[in-house]
């Protein structure tokens, strides 16, 4: 549970509370499943968990209306795919419920530029673009309204959204300090292998899927053959040793933390099997196609069906907001906007 003492939702009473959000930017590629959402899945269990398709984030960047629409329901179709189960949790896309918008405008204004523009996020988005978004400076203020709405206690994300968590934590003890117990001062949940998956082209690089390195990004719905090619092709490092060191061999350190994933080994305890690249890249193929395999076909069976992930969405957000309002409200109440 949570370390403030704010008064407590009832869906949450006895369980602690998971929430997390995917941006509709782009196909869901390897690194999202392994680093977040094959983690989200498994939180269904123990936990109350809302997880949400971000797509006023995604408006942070020039973003196709149609383009848009098509992929926030096929982002919510792979959510399914993976296992998320709309018994067991509350799955919705954030601009179906308005709170998300108007408590991320008290949190704007509880956030400082000077934090906002320390930001690595912000950086890497904003060089070298020549439109940068008043939304894309602004967006961890979103991301905090995310979080905040539901008391939630822990946010299973990969090893990029650590600071944007220190952030929401840093926001929420401000507010509570300034207006009294309002929102819970959630954690970071970051998996042990693989919370960051880098590019098979660049392992220097995270694997994106907004990146321009169509070779390089192992996307949840490439066929097998295409997986085994793009594994094949990956950059490796010079020496022909397999071992664990993300520093001085990144490139052959990120096929044995996939494949450690995709197996539930330490990369380090992969690399024992090898001596050579050849084999590790075959097996690392394998091990992907394989774990990726059922979430293919349970995709194939949704996408004839469109109407079953809308139906679910619709009361995912109907659940959501049960619970967003009333935290909204709290926050209203305790910065003193004047009731209707
Ligand atoms: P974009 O390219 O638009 O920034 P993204 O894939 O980096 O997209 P999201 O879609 O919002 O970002 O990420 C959803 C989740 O996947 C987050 O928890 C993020 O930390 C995690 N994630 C994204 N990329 C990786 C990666 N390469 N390795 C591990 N986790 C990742
Ligand atoms: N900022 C995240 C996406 C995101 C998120 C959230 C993650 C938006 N709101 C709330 C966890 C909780 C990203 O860029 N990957």
């Amino acid at each position: 549970m949570g370390t403030s003492s704010a008064p407590v939702d009832p869906y949450h009473a006895g369980m602690g509370r998971v929430f997390s959000g995917i941006k509709p930017t782009g196909p869901v590629t390897l690194g999202n499943y392994l680093g977040a959402l094959r983690t989200w899945v498994d939180a269904q269990d123990a936990d109350d968990c809302v997880y949400c398709v971000v797509d006023l984030h995604a408006l942070t960047v020039p973003s196709d209306p149609a383009q848009l629409r098509a992929l926030t329901l096929e982002l919510a179709t792979v959510l399914v795919a993976i296992g998320l189960d709309p018994r067991r949790c509350t799955l919705f896309v954030q601009g179906h419920v308005h709170e998300h918008a108007e408590l991320a405008w008290l949190m704007e204004c509880t956030a400082s530029v000077g934090e906002l523009r320390r930001m690595t996020q912000f950086k890497e988005k904003s060089d070298d673009q020549h439109f940068v978004s008043a939304g894309l400076f602004t967006y961890p203020a979103l991301m905090a309204a995310d979080i905040l709405l539901y008391d939630t206690d822990r946010v299973p994300v990969g090893d990029d959204q650590r600071q944007h968590l220190e952030l929401t934590r840093d926001l929420a003890e401000r507010f509570n300090s300034r207006f009294g117990a309002t929102f819970v001062v959630p954690e970071a949940a970051v998996p042990p292998v693989a919370a960051r998956v880098m590019d098979l082209q660049d392992p220097t690089r995270k694997m994106s899927k907004t990146e321009e390195s169509p070779q390089g990004v192992v996307l949840l719905l490439d066929e097998p053959a295409s997986i085994e090619r793009k594994i094949r092709r990956a950059v490796t490092d010079t020496g022909t040793d397999v071992r664990y060191d993300p520093v001085a061999k990144p490139g052959v350190s990120n096929l044995l933390a996939i494949l450690g994933a995709a197996t539930g080994r330490h990369p380090a305890a992969v690399a024992e099997g090898y001596d050579r690249y050849g084999p590790l890249k075959a097996d690392c193929a394998a091990a992907v196609v394989e774990l990726l395999r059922p979430v293919q076909a349970r995709y194939a069976e949704l996408v004839a069906d469109p109407a079953e992930v809308t139906t679910i969405l619709r009361a995912g957000a109907d659940k959501a907001q049960a619970v967003a309002g009333p935290t909204l409200a709290r926050a209203r109440s305790a910065v003193g906007l004047l009731p209707r």
